[in-house]
């Protein structure tokens, strides 16, 4: 008897563990304490500043089609899209132009080591669906067109590095014969408004094969630790779209400690309040991801007590084109990092190699000159915290707390005072201690009720942002003047 109740009992533990195991409706996320959902989010938030690569097929046509210029602005990655090409015209064009060098991966790695980033997110499909990794499961993949695993020599070439590393990974397919585009009237489609050149799709085998291939990716190149997942639309997103619970649930027990964003959804609960790239609302429950993913653009006030990542281009394209010329200053580009760090977010900041792998001089260029600003100024950057102030009339700023109970505020000049005088509208007991970041020369500095005074000279050290370190006894109390 007794026998027969432990045999029972267990049955039923292990049926109950496998039904829950499959309920698609609970993500594995829904039991995670927020103790260790902050150990897995640690390094990210540490971080602050990473690479976005956006490469595949769509890089050797550099945003020219049969002899002519797509466009001048906007995402080349979409010339497929752009020009309106079935996938066979579209692989026909783009196949023989994409050839990367050998070795090109470690430029890239050393490219973003250099310039301060600690993770690198790639393409590993984008929503032509070319895949970069060998793929048993496609046969429009670099493993089957070049002989070549081109994940596996980014990733090892990151690793190398000591960067993390994520894949972009589009679940939106324009390859796959069974993606059933007509299911979304928002989301792009090359053919879209025309019916199914093959009279039905059953979009359940291209759900198959985007968990298939996402699988691959999961088991075959060590550790993973980022997946940006893209897109959704507000008709066509979440479980229906591709199974999204499922698919988040087999990727975490491949990978137990992956981040990864929130675009397999979109709906307000997930960081979306629409359909474009400005349509961010300020939550985000963690069974839809880990981080709200602003494209383009930085949150005016930061998004309190969330995790975000601003993603920019460098000009106005994600893929290559030779056609655009818009770049951003690399004062832009610092000072953009700058601001999203004291605004408590990341910043994923773009390259679109060429077809062969190689990276467009301007994007060369500028991170070198972001390196060579990190290399002096990186400590206030990253582990930072957002700022204590909503706005400062000369620049930024970001924190951090030291041992002690200080905390130590990193002001970012970019409007030199003209009298020498730099006003930070804070409350102290004690006089503050000020030092330039650059060369440690201590500043002085004088402090009432309602207002710090550092004096910082006439010369400006750094035109771009010269750091200031400020460290205040406890909490900074912000005076409202
Ligand atoms: C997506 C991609 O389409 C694009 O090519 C690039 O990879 C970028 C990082 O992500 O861009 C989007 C995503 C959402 C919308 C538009 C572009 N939207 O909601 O309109």
């Amino acid at each position: 008897m007794i026998k027969r109740c432990i045999v029972l009992t267990l049955l039923f533990i292990v049926l109950t563990l496998s039904i829950r195991g499959h309920a698609s409706d609970k993500p594995s996320s829904a039991t995670e304490s927020p103790q260790q959902r902050d150990g897995r989010m640690q390094w990210w938030r540490n971080a602050r500043f990473g690479m976005f690569v956006h490469w595949g097929l769509y890089s050797g046509l550099a945003g020219t089609w049969e002899g002519k210029p797509v466009a001048t602005q906007g995402g080349m990655e979409w010339i497929q899209q752009r020009v309106k090409a079935d996938t066979a015209t579209y692989a026909k064009n783009a196949i023989p132009l994409f050839k990367p060098k050998e070795g090109f991966a470690t430029q890239w790695a050393q490219m973003a080591k250099n310039a301060g980033c600690r993770y690198l997110v790639f393409t590993t499909k984008h929503h032509d669906g070319f895949a970069l990794h060998d793929s048993k499961v496609s046969e429009f993949d670099a493993g089957s067109v070049l002989n070549r695993d081109l994940v596996k020599e980014i990733i090892d070439a990151c690793h190398k590095e000591g960067l993390r590393v994520g894949f972009y990974h589009s679940v939106i397919d324009w390859h796959h014969d069974q993606y059933a585009y007509l299911l979304s009237k928002e989301l792009p489609y090359p053919l879209k408004g025309q019916p199914y050149p093959n009279d039905h799709r059953d979009h359940e085998k291209y759900i198959q094969f985007l968990h298939a291939q996402a699988n691959e990716l999961m088991s075959n190149y060590g550790q993973v630790d980022v997946v940006w997942w893209d897109y959704s639309s507000t008709d066509f997103q979440g479980e229906r779209a591709w199974k999204s619970f499922e698919l988040m649930d087999r990727v975490k027990e491949k990978q137990p400690h992956i981040i990864m964003n929130n675009r397999l959804f979109r709906i307000p609960e997930a960081g979306f309040s629409g359909m474009g790239t400005h349509a961010v609302t300020d939550q985000l429950d963690p069974k839809y991801g880990d981080f709200i993913t602003p494209e383009q653009h930085i949150p005016a006030t930061g998004l309190p007590d969330l995790d975000w990542e601003t993603c920019m281009t460098m000009n106005t394209t994600w893929g290559f084109s030779e056609h655009d010329h818009a770049w951003k200053s690399d004062e832009k580009l610092i000072r953009n990092l700058i601001d999203i760090a004291s605004k408590g977010g990341n910043y994923l900041l773009n390259i679109g190699p060429k077809g062969d792998g190689s990276v467009p001089e301007e994007s060369i260029k500028s991170l070198q000159v972001i390196g060579d600003w990190m290399k002096i100024n990186g400590a206030s950057i990253y582990g930072t915290k957002a700022s204590p102030f909503e706005k400062l009339s000369w620049g930024r700023c970001s924190q951090k707390s030291l041992p002690g109970g200080k905390t130590r505020l990193y002001l970012h000049v970019f409007d030199w005072p003209s009298d020498g005088k730099l006003i930070v509208p804070i409350m102290t007991q004690k006089v503050p201690t000020a030092r330039r970041l650059a060369d440690g020369d201590t500043l002085r500095v004088v402090s009432n009720k309602e207002r710090v005074t550092i004096f910082v000279g006439d010369a400006i050290p750094d035109k771009i942002a010269t750091v200031i370190e400020l460290d205040v006894e406890g909490l900074p109390e912000v005076s409202h003047q």
